[in-house]
């Protein structure tokens, strides 16, 4: 069985100096609790940073550290306090954190973290590559590793790899600001299969890919020059159990037993049987939106007064990144605004914001979900947002209301919460104001919806649908790599064909013997593929035809020389050696003055396309076009022109960024086997890269070696990746 390892910035453990040795305490995030399971039941190792500076360690320190963590199934990455400073404070949080949660203007554009980042996750990469081995899988998590799914791929291709992001994917307008940018898309796609919280993030990161590196994406797969990838919406779920198994547990506590909080709060509802609180809990951090959400409770006490002295903001903030200048500054407008409220409406019995700056332990914290009627969650951006999960699984009676922001990814999953804009403070005040006093029957019905949903997809199912995606794309690629032409393949291949006495070869020409231009006028043969032509039509024992959706003109005036036969417009024109042009077919093209005005809004309306007319076909080519823009638009054609096709007995092809029209029943397969008819060949090979070529591979004999330029889905027996390996194809047959 193949092992499962996951690397992420911190080891899910943390490591405490005691006197005069190390202990070890599980971490209780939620991450930690769904990976545990996962990489011991598969056998593999966690790798991550143990949480202390190597600088403050003895070497003999670092030594038992390593061994205690051994017994853990970890492994340590050590970090000093400079690279934890530049790689973690430095690239990930003042960086990649800010522009990720589309604010920018707090982005420190320093190169020396950057070089620290690249440093680091080069250090992540290699301590994995000390243990992986072919064929297992690693699960690297969350902004702080972007580049190690490459750094690790680039080593070991047979690994699978899975990347998932726990914090949003930005649009691409926001993502193109970073200098990086390019090396941190190359990075993730390192991975086979990139996990999101939601399809949103999903869609940006798409996006991102398609502009900054022109892959080509269908559906969820990313096509690369020799590999596939996956990418999925994953939204994280909690350990559901353990949050309702412990609120029924304190709510089964007696008074005496129950925490000194508890009893606070109890003391706080014994005042008036009409009383209300209402929770928010969340880390400092300015993406969380608690300033806004001071803001709107205290519009709510102006616009509803009769709520003062019976509602308080229970808010707990847990401190973090305290050093850093934003957070510095953040803290202080929350102290400020907290202590103006509680200066202006609070009373002897009566606090409107209880603020809590420290962090609390796990039981506390279900007091305070099973205690609050409502729970106020306003990001201005948030991945995922697991604190509103926590809230539901806490309801154990099914009562409380959720108010959540559009702009947390939890908000997906939670259509019967109250959803606010987070920026928009009379619509919080209002929401709180509906929240309070939504009838119990309400309350409970929302509150099952959301229970049954959030208990459905808990963590252990997240992690389970991560490695089932892990598995499926370790599948697909398997396929797609079936076909590819080993170097045991190519032997068998040449040895065939040199015993072979007479050989067709059929030769696409764009895409399979040169490369794409922008301009495909400035696609003319270079020298060396005039010189490989030469050779194969020398060699008495082959018919070489050079068969592509090209016109007439341009391929004679570029290959007219050559004792090549040319079938050129996917079969319409046929040239023999020697021999002038023949219609293969008595085709029509009366339809083209319909078609072709359909052709032209499409380019008046998308810049960069434009038309090519054939003698009996009619192309839009949309290379030059933005390419988001252009895919769109290419399937609003392809369905504009379906319906009038199906009237004109005409077909549309759909070529690399381009869109045929031309007369139905002539294509590339009823062209090479017509061709085929004339003669007997004991070897027949062909090579092409796009859909057109599809119809030749499907047609042709089971015998023929039917070659796919490119890594995608195709009828043919045997794939090679670029228009380079079709040279050296090309090379290795001319000299048999
Ligand atoms: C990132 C993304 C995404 C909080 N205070 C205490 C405490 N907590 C626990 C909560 C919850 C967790 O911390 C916070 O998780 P969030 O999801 O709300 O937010 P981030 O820390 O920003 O996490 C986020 C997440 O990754 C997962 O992918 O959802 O969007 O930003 O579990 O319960 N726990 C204890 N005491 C506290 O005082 N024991």
């Amino acid at each position: 069985m193949s092992k499962i390892h996951i690397v992420s910035n911190r080891l899910p453990l943390s490591i405490k100096k005691e006197e005069n040795s190390f202990s070890l305490a599980p971490s209780v995030g939620g991450l930690a609790t769904g990976m545990r399971s996962i990489y011991k039941e598969y056998g593999g190792k966690w790798i991550g940073w143990p949480g202390l500076a190597k600088d403050d360690l003895t070497e003999d320190e670092v030594l038992e550290i390593d061994d205690k963590l051994v017994e853990e199934d970890c492994l340590a990455v050590h970090l000093s306090k400079e690279e934890i400073n530049l790689y973690y404070e430095g690239f990930s949080n003042n960086v990649i954190w800010p522009l990720f949660h589309y604010f920018a203007q707090f982005i420190d554009y320093n190169h020396d973290y950057w070089e620290a980042y690249k440093k680091v996750n080069h250090k992540f990469a290699q301590k994995a590559l000390e243990i992986v081995d072919d064929g297992d899988i690693v699960w690297i998590h969350d902004y702080q590793l972007l580049l190690v799914p490459e750094l690790i791929k680039s080593v070991k291709p047979n690994v699978t790899i899975g990347f998932f992001l726990h914090i949003p994917f930005p649009s691409f307008e926001v993502f193109r600001i970073l200098p990086w940018r390019n090396e941190l898309i190359r990075g993730m796609l390192g991975a086979d299969l990139i996990g999101f919280h939601t399809y949103d993030y999903e869609r940006h990161f798409f996006s991102s890919v398609r502009r900054l590196l022109g892959y080509e994406i269908s559906f969820n797969e990313i096509h690369l020059e020799d590999r596939i990838i996956l990418a999925d919406a994953f939204p994280m779920g909690i350990d559901y159990d353990k949050f309702e198994n412990m609120a029924k547990e304190i709510a089964h506590k007696p008074l005496s037993e129950r925490s000194v909080l508890h009893r606070e709060l109890e003391k706080y509802f014994l005042v008036s049987p009409d009383r209300k609180l209402i929770l928010s809990i969340d880390r400092l951090d300015y993406t969380k939106g608690i300033p806004n959400r001071l803001h709107a409770f205290e519009k709510f006490l102006i616009k509803y007064p009769e709520f003062r002295n019976k509602v308080s903001l229970i808010m707990l903030v847990v401190p973090s990144r305290d050093e850093v200048e934003q957070y510095k500054l953040l803290k202080s407008e929350v102290d400020e605004l907290v202590g103006r409220i509680n200066g202006q409406y609070g009373g002897v019995n009566y606090t409107p914001v209880w603020y809590f700056y420290r962090s609390l332990p796990f039981e506390n914290l279900i007091e305070l979900y099973s205690t609050s009627d409502v729970a106020l969650i306003t990001p201005v951006r948030d991945g995922m947002n697991l604190v509103a999960k926590e809230y539901i699984a806490s309801r154990i009676n099914q009562s409380g209301v959720l108010i959540i922001s559009e702009m947390a990814g939890a908000v997906k999953e939670m259509g019967e919460a109250i959803i606010i804009n987070p920026n928009n403070e009379a619509e919080i005040a209002d929401s709180i104001h509906q929240a309070l006093t939504m009838s119990m029957e309400e309350q409970k019905r929302r509150m099952r919806y959301l229970q049954d949903r959030i208990r459905r997809y808990d963590v252990f199912k997240w992690s389970r649908e991560f490695i089932k995606g892990m598995k499926k794309v370790e599948k697909l690629q398997h396929n797609l790599l079936a076909k590819r032409i080993t170097p045991a393949v190519s032997r068998e291949l040449v040895g065939h064909f040199s015993k072979a006495k007479k050989r067709a070869i059929f030769l696409d020409y764009d895409g399979t013997l040169v490369d794409f231009k922008n301009d495909p006028q400035a696609a003319s043969p270079d020298a060396e593929l005039h010189k490989l032509i030469t050779t194969l039509e020398k060699n008495e024992k082959n018919t070489v035809t050079i068969i592509s959706g090209r016109d007439r003109e341009t391929l004679e005036r570029w290959l007219g020389d050559h004792k090549v036969n040319l079938i050129v417009e996917h079969g319409v024109w046929l040239k023999k050696i020697g021999e002038d042009w023949q219609m293969l077919d008595n085709i029509s093209s009366s339809w083209k003055p319909t078609i072709r005005p359909i052709l032209e809004s499409f380019v008046d309306r998308t810049p960069g396309t434009f038309i090519e007319e054939k003698n009996y076909s009619l192309v839009w080519h949309y290379r030059n076009s933005e390419p988001e823009q252009g895919e769109l638009r290419a399937n609003e054609l392809k369905d504009e022109l379906r319906e009038m096709t199906a009237n004109h007995n005409l077909e549309i092809m759909e070529g690399n960024k381009v869109i045929e029209v031309k007369a139905g029943g002539i294509n590339k397969g009823v062209a090479a086997m017509r061709f085929l008819r004339d003669s007997q060949y004991d070897s027949i090979i062909a090579l092409g890269d796009d859909w057109t070529d599809e119809y030749m591979f499907r047609e042709l004999p089971k015998s023929a070696y039917t070659i796919k330029v490119g890594m995608k889905k195709t009828e043919a027996s045997y794939k090679v990746e670029s228009v380079r390996s079709v040279r050296n194809l090309l090379k290795d047959l001319g000299e048999n």
